[in-house]
């Protein structure tokens, strides 16, 4: 994010609905006021409109409706975020956050696309994201937490993500691991990828897939749907980010705060599958039986029909409910 361009706008917003004249912004940012004009025109193009007047100066008409990382940025409640990058095309946001970060990206770090060529899914199954509909980001982190804590940071997300939809008055329900559904549908993916030694965790990456404004998906996605279908209104995608990183801030702070068995729990009470009859796909085997828990550590506890407990991590499986259909 350009610094200067985010203190300009956040002159302009505390000035909304009155002009502020380009001496008084260059007096306030310590720069000149060619430099102010420079700026001002940059942000036109970014789609802000900005009248001007030779004797009242500036004035902050309209927001642009795409998602620009300034305007995110000065409406977060925390300053968990440290950058925000938004592009308009990328294959996948957590392949780009990823290159970010081995490249020493700093942490805490936002990417967004407007558009994905290539989104992943779990086990090389593809992400439908088309272009200026959907929240399609990735959020690069390197917390302190041990690298068997990682199911957490697909907890939280989605812990983050029910918090903002139920903000806007929806009923959403998880589908282990990273599903979230409302009446049925799914709205939201997670994928949160790794990169680990014995020393502990390098890095994460938490990417974050949800459906708004869509008003119709491909028809092999018979599950999906989009806020705009469910709700019958179209939402504004920055008010939801901000929504949805204001809450990952809290949820984080408790998980760096050891916090774990408590978050566990409330993400628990979101869970459709406990006590339910499903069938587990691994690579090697399929299981059936009955899900008796989430253990401690994130990983699914299945009882089969003979009795015996299985676990089953996150990446490995897919899972339906029996009588469901496949995901
Ligand atoms: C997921 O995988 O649900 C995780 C999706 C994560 C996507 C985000 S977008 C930002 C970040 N950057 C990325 O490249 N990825 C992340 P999985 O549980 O494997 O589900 C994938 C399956 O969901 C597909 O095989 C389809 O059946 C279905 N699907 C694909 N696109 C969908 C969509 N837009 N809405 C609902 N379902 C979809």
């Amino acid at each position: 994010m350009n610094k200067l361009n985010l203190k300009l706008l956040k002159l302009l917003y505390g000035n909304k609905e009155e002009y502020i004249s380009g001496e008084k912004i260059s007096n306030k940012l310590g720069v000149s006021r060619t430099t102010i004009w420079k700026h001002i025109n940059v942000l036109r193009k970014k789609g802000y409109i900005i009248d001007s007047s030779p004797n009242k100066g500036y004035y902050l008409q309209k927001t642009p409706v795409d998602i620009i990382a300034e305007e995110v940025y000065l409406g977060l409640k925390t300053d968990f975020i440290k950058d925000i990058k938004v592009y308009s095309q990328l294959n996948s946001t957590n392949e780009k956050a990823k290159e970010l970060a081995r490249a020493g990206s700093d942490t805490n770090t936002v990417i967004i696309a407007e558009e994905q060529l290539a989104g992943k899914g779990r086990l090389s199954r593809t992400w439908y994201s088309p272009k200026d509909t959907g929240l399609w980001f990735s959020l690069v982190l390197r917390p302190e937490i041990l690298p068997e804590q990682a199911p957490f940071l697909t907890i939280i997300a989605s812990l983050a993500v029910v918090t903002a939809l139920k903000k806007l008055k929806f009923a959403p329900v998880i589908k282990w691991p990273n599903d979230i559904l409302l009446e049925g549908k799914k709205v939201c993916g997670i994928l949160s990828e790794l990169s680990a030694n014995l020393g502990g965790i390098n890095f994460a990456v938490v990417g974050v897939g949800l459906n708004v404004n869509q008003k119709s998906f491909p028809a092999e996605l018979t599950e999906a749907s989009s806020l705009y279908l469910l709700g019958e209104k179209k939402l504004d995608r920055i008010k939801l980010l901000q929504s949805i990183l204001n809450a990952m801030a809290r949820y984080y702070q408790r998980l760096l705060a050891g916090d774990d068995s408590k978050l566990l729990k409330e993400w628990k009470g979101y869970l459709n599958i406990l006590n339910k009859k499903v069938t587990i796909y691994s690579s090697k085997k399929v299981y059936q039986g009955i899900v008796i828990d989430i253990s401690q550590k994130g990983e699914l506890l299945l009882k089969d029909e003979q009795g015996k407990t299985h676990s089953f991590w996150a990446g490995d499986v897919s899972l339906r409910k029996q009588e469901g259909r496949k995901k």
